[in-house]
């Protein structure tokens, strides 16, 4: 099983990865995550990664795209793709790399939402729980509710200006990846505008079926 889970920044996709991956046991590829990690390698190619990733822009297809080979290549049960693929090019690559069917998830959203879900979201710096300061804050204030570590990480991508650039990004080169799934029968779309524990039972029963 190979899922691919689409949407607009800030949708909530790495979010449902992680609970459903858990859920299903299958294996989880968040390419902005292992990207982030990358960038703070502080080597030349980390560097020219973080600008690229400050400034909302979509990094090389081709860094991308062997990140994905050598989790497909290494996923037993299956694997969930969070944020890939992001434009025409990549799926291109899947396709051809991939023997097994694709289904997609579209998470839907509302432009207004967007915004709050980005510039409100923090993660932990230890276990990588991702929270938000609008709707999903930590249970006691200052301490991961899953490990109790008081470091926060906030994401350079999520201010107001690289809002602009990521937005414009996902128009022009990810729109045109979602129609590409919806015209060949592959695509499911889930509300993303719900409570967490609701998506995650609305994806768990789409993907069952
Ligand atoms: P990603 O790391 O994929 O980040 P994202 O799209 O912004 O976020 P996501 O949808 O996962 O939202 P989250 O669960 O955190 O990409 C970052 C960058 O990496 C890209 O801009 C690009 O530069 C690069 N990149 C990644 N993949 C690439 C590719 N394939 N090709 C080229 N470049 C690539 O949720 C957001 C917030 O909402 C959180 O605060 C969360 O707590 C909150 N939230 C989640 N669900 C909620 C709910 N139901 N209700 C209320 N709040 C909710």
């Amino acid at each position: 099983m190979i899922l691919a889970f689409i949407g607009p920044p800030g949708s909530g996709k790495g979010t449902q990865a992680v609970l459903i991956a858990d859920k299903m046991g299958l294996s989880h590829l968040s390419t902005g995550e292992v990207l982030r990690t990358k960038a703070t390698s502080g080597t030349p190619d980390g560097d020219i990664l973080q600008k690229t990733m400050a400034s909302g822009k979509l990094v090389s297809s081709d860094l991308v795209n062997d990140l994905v080979l050598n989790a497909l290549q290494s996923s037993k049960k299956g694997c969930i793709l969070d944020g890939y693929p992001r434009n025409l090019d990549q799926v291109k690559f899947l396709s051809k790399h991939c023997a097994e069917e694709i289904s997609s998830i579209y998470f839907n959203l509302p432009r207004d939402i967007i915004v709050k879900r980005i510039t409100g979201r923090f993660s932990c710096a230890q276990c990588g729980k991702i929270y938000n300061s609008y709707f999903y804050k930590t249970k006691i204030d200052g301490e991961c509710d899953a490990c109790r570590s008081s470091n926060f990480i906030f994401r350079k991508d999520d201010s107001e200006k690289a809002i602009v650039e990521r937005l414009e990004a996902y128009d022009a080169e990810t729109k045109p990846v979602i129609d590409h799934y919806r015209q060949l029968g592959l695509l499911k779309t889930i509300n993303a505008n719900a409570p967490l524990s609701e998506i995650t039972e609305e994806l768990y029963k789409l993907l069952k079926k």
